[in-house]
């Protein structure tokens, strides 16, 4: 927990591309919003995108959410990696199929380098299915690193992405 009761905005990427995925980002954000010390503040619009890693996996959908958390960075972790657990994650091939995989994409303005924690998250931008979301909900954001948000959305491929006309994931 953050000393003085003070809220931290982070932003989390939710991908999921196995056993019925849209349930998968459901359940995700409502397990979200039920976080101890912690308030959603905003949802993303959902997109669907072509796997990046082993090839032959179904495609994923991806969304970004906003929290406000009083948990540390690493404490922060332990309940996002408690909700994939809950939700069936098993970890076995690197960048391989998952029912969910949440990301700590930005953390505040910190930069961490442990060994459990990278942050910024170490693809986040390189990944248009992290930066198109991620721009819809925070277009006038800033990276630690000074980058814009608007810089690289602008900037990243639209291959193998559509944003899902009609529905999303109501907080
Ligand atoms: N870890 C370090 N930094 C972080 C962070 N910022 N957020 C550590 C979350 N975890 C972080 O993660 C491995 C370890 O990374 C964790 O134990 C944690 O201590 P993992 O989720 O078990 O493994 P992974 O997800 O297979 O590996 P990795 O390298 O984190 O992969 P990514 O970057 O999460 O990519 N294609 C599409 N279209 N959409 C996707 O969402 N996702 C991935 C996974 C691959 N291809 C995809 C998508
Ligand atoms: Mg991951």
């Amino acid at each position: 927990m953050i000393k003085n009761g003070t809220y931290i905005r982070c932003y989390l990427g939710l991908g999921s591309n196995l056993s019925s995925p849209l349930q998968q980002l459901a359940a995700a954000v409502s397990a979200i919003k039920q976080m101890p010390s912690t308030k959603l503040a905003s949802i993303s619009p959902i997109y669907q995108s072509a796997p990046v890693g082993p090839e032959g996996q179904p495609d994923y959908l991806n969304a970004v959410v906003a929290i406000d958390t009083q948990f540390a960075a690493l404490d922060l972790l332990d309940h996002t990696q408690a909700i994939e657990k809950e939700q069936g994650r098993v970890r076995d091939i690197r960048w391989g199929p998952r029912t969910l995989d949440i990301d700590i994409l930005l953390y505040g303005d910190e930069t961490i380098n442990s060994e459990r924690l990278i942050v910024p998250h170490y693809q986040l931008t390189v990944r248009n299915f992290v930066l198109l979301p991620l721009h819809d909900i925070a277009p006038t954001l800033v990276l630690p690193t000074g980058t814009s948000i608007k810089d690289l959305a602008s900037h990243c491929s639209s291959d193998g992405i559509n944003q899902l006309e009609g529905v999303t994931l109501t907080d």
